[in-house]
């Protein structure tokens, strides 16, 4: 057995079906550690990769990364002290100014965040953000779709890494720029519902700055053998905190120096 790992690849499988079921028909289940109490966040990050192999086994193809969870306003809403990763598929990613259904979604939540796309290969451990910085292609504003499967939002670290971090839809837009040309730790966001601004931040409320999140995200990579390959897309984590959406509703996210992104919801 791997260490870290305290179910078998039995329980793993039978984790992985659970969490896939509630994804895939959109609807909400106990988190895994009310029956599992011992699983760990290694066995968490065991059943995303079961997960994630049975995206690519159906077709879906593989875009990226997420960190999560990367804001002490994050980790307090959620109750965790850990950052996390999950993995982006093509099949996730819906246009700027698109219509995003909420009939396959759970109970959908949208926040604002600073997109990288790679160049060149990152591979952990001891991935700075410096590293981060000179593999970076350029950097574009992003709103992601979370859609924790866990009844109330109500979940612990195994069980949201099980559930890939809550991804669930990703959008990207606005405006593409160079890492070097502006201050990726001092961008502003501010995020409106329906007209109302309903959040707001600055880009340094993700872990100091958002290339640190991209570093993280590559050291956690490296424990489970793997690396960050040249043209992933990658999400830093949420400026803001994630406020809940539902048909009829449209976001607007307004970033200093990279546009906005706008998304209506629909049923
Ligand atoms: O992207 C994120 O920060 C979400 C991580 C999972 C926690 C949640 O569902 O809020
Ligand atoms: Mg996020």
């Amino acid at each position: 057995m791997n260490p870290g790992l305290n179910l078998t690849r039995e329980d793993i499988v039978r984790l992985c079906e659970r969490v896939d079921g509630a994804q895939r028909r959109a609807y909400a289940i106990p988190k895994l550690t009310d029956e599992y109490p011992a699983m760990t966040i290694a066995d968490g990050y065991a059943v995303q990769a079961e997960l994630r192999r049975r995206y690519l086994s159906r077709g879906s193809r593989l875009v990226g990364w997420k960190a999560g969870l990367t804001s002490r306003a994050k980790m307090l809403q959620m109750g965790v002290h850990v950052p996390s990763i999950g993995f982006l598929t093509d099949d996730m990613y819906r246009p700027e100014n698109s219509a995003i259904s909420t009939s396959d979604l759970v109970h959908p939540r949208a926040e604002c965040e600073v997109a990288f796309v790679t160049k060149k290969t990152l591979k952990g451990p001891h991935c700075t953000r410096q590293d981060v910085l000179d593999a970076t292609d350029y950097v574009l504003p992003a709103v992601e779709i979370i859609d924790s499967r866990f009844s109330g939002f109500k979940f612990d670290l195994p069980s949201v890494v099980a559930d890939n971090g809550s991804s669930a839809r990703y959008v990207a837009g606005g405006r593409a720029r160079y890492p070097a040309e502006i201050d990726l730790r001092t961008l502003g966001v501010v995020m409106e519902k329906n007209g109302e601004i309903v959040a707001m931040g600055a880009s340094a409320a993700v872990l100091g700055h958002p290339a640190e999140a991209i570093a993280m995200l590559v050291n956690i990579l490296a424990e489970q053998g793997e690396e960050l390959a040249a043209g992933s897309f990658v999400m830093s984590g949420g400026i803001t905190e994630a406020i809940p959406v539902k048909a009829g509703d449209c976001i607007i996210a307004r970033y200093q120096e990279l546009g906005s992104v706008s998304i209506r919801f629909v049923e």
